[in-house]
């Protein structure tokens, strides 16, 4: 589900204010691949109790900074409202992954299956430049759909949209007054699986 203009200009320079302070507790780092240690061209850091980090050792989520060591902090008021309003999942997200893009970033198709939990759903928000999001392929090279996400969007990933490849092709130039050429992602999420009623596990 795309909302468009979920956050309105005022929204959406709170919440960047929120990540600005966020990011000065936990600096943006730049994740690589597994194996190749190739560079992430996108930058990251996380809010929450868990955060994904991706480095020669592989993709986890983590508590802590990988570089400070200090946990991550809090989640931004208005991202939590936008898991309330639009997640309609009832436990509180465990992770708030930041993205942040300049015009030469991208982010490959992929899917997003490093969380134990796959029947809670993804909420994302976007703030900044405006991408081209590929998505909708349920195996790999299979049929792409493409859409415009732009400052104050939200997108909820959930049910059998929530395995999908999807991507970033690119950050549109001179298309943001909030941020000038840059884009920031936020993707919340659970991690870990609820505790069984029956097993106690
Ligand atoms: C579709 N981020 O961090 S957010 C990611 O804009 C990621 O930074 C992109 O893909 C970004 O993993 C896209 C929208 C999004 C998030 C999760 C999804 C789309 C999704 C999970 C399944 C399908
Ligand atoms: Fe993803």
């Amino acid at each position: 589900m795309h909302v468009p203009f979920y956050l309105d200009e005022a929204e959406q320079r709170a919440l960047l204010a929120d990540i600005e302070a966020a990011i000065a507790a936990a600096p943006l780092f730049q994740p690589c691949m597994p194996r190749t240690g190739k560079p992430f061209s996108v930058k990251m850091t996380n809010c929450g109790t868990l955060g994904w980090v991706s480095d020669r050792d592989g993709y986890r989520y983590q508590p802590a900074h990988p570089e400070t060591g200090k946990p991550w902090p809090e989640i931004p008021p208005l991202a939590l409202r936008a898991w309330k309003e639009l997640g309609l999942y009832p436990r509180p997200p465990e992770a708030c992954l930041v993205n942040v893009y300049d015009l030469a970033a991208r982010m490959g198709l992929h899917q997003d299956r490093d969380e134990e939990d796959f029947a809670a759903p993804v909420v994302s928000l976007s703030l900044g430049a405006t991408c081209v999001f590929r998505f909708g392929a349920a195996t790999r090279g299979g049929k792409t759909q493409s859409l415009e996400l732009r400052s104050g969007d939200a997108l909820v990933l959930g049910g059998p949209a929530r395995l999908a490849y999807h991507g970033i092709a690119r950050i549109i130039p001179g298309s943001s007054d909030l941020l000038e050429d840059k884009r920031i992602n936020l993707t919340l999420r659970r991690v870990t699986m609820p505790p069984c009623a029956a097993t106690g596990a």
